[in-house]
């Protein structure tokens, strides 16, 4: 229902009153949680966090951890996020906990190979979400009844960015946002991406060179499509892992920015991907595009 009402103020030319913009931003689901400001997004939100690894796994992955908040009363959206070539749960999972914190259900997976390719990442990611799903089904789960099964996003580093772009190819109808940290992906290219997508990229990565790998990819989004592209100046291709400590406040503001608005719907956070808060930030990009596309007022 509510994804019917969303699509409706896809429409620019309808939405382009007044009284329109606030009957669609009546339609999303409620906004949960405090107002956001900078430093309530660079940072833990205000749930508890709690994991645990005893959901189902199927033959496409070889183990996860699920993390969760605690205590948010309304239903949460789902996060899936897989790691890189020869990477583990270790080397990306802080982002399990802090987008736990902020009120997902996020499944931080390890591939069955850690050098699998690209390609088997998407095919992990999306029986991840399918696991997340299910997890609201599952009476001894602790996210039973707790989920909304149409709030699902991918994301992933590196391969796994990669493989986020690729699920989010494929899986348009299924899912409600990307998210990839300097994905890597050679010819990679996502015209049928229809969902809002993030793509974190470094200025100096020299695995996944941003004019091969993202730069292309965001510019291969389709226009109209929500997009971003940020660009973290003498970024590296690490930026996103647990051990760039350093940068987690600034990765958070705008990862967590990303699925608030467009997994949860949640208007209060349009500023701080396409307003003035944004400009705070702008010496920590070598290159920043933010496009709203059709669905944002
Ligand atoms: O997932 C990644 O870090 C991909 C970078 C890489 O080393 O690919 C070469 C096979």
């Amino acid at each position: 229902m509510s994804r019917h009402l969303i699509q409706l103020c896809k429409i620019p030319i309808l939405a382009a009153t007044l009284g329109m913009l606030a009957s669609c931003a009546g339609t999303v689901d409620q906004p949960s949680g405090p107002a956001p400001d900078r430093s309530s997004l660079s940072g833990n939100g205000p749930y508890q966090i709690r994991a645990y690894q005893s959901a189902p796994v199927p033959e496409q992955y070889a183990s996860a951890t699920i993390y969760y908040p605690l205590d948010k009363p309304s239903a949460m959206g789902g996060v899936a996020i897989a790691p890189g070539y020869t990477e583990r749960q270790r080397h990306i999972n802080w982002w399990g906990g802090r987008l736990a914190s902020h009120g997902f259900a996020v499944l931080v997976l390890d591939t069955n190979d850690p050098e699998a390719p690209p390609e088997q990442r998407a095919a992990a990611l999306t029986a991840a979400v399918d696991t997340l799903r299910a997890e609201n089904d599952r009476r001894e789960s602790p996210l039973f009844e707790r989920l909304d099964p149409q709030r699902m996003a991918v994301m992933g580093h590196s391969m796994g960015g990669g493989g986020a772009l690729l699920a989010a190819d494929r899986n348009n109808d299924a899912l409600a946002a990307a998210l990839a940290l300097t994905p890597w992906q050679p010819d990679g290219s996502f015209a049928g991406i229809a969902v809002p997508t993030l793509i974190i990229a470094g200025e100096n990565d020299r695995i996944a060179p941003v004019a091969e790998h993202a730069w292309p990819h965001f510019q291969s989004l389709p226009a109209g499509t929500p997009r971003a592209y940020l660009e973290v100046a003498s970024g590296d291709h690490f930026i996103g892992n647990n051990r760039a400590e350093y940068l987690h406040p600034l990765m958070s503001r705008y990862a967590v920015a990303w699925l608030k608005r467009h997994v949860d719907g949640d208007q209060r956070y349009h500023p701080f991907i396409h307003g003035e808060p944004v400009n705070r930030d702008s010496s920590r990009f070598s290159r920043l595009v933010t496009e709203p596309g059709e669905s944002s007022e």
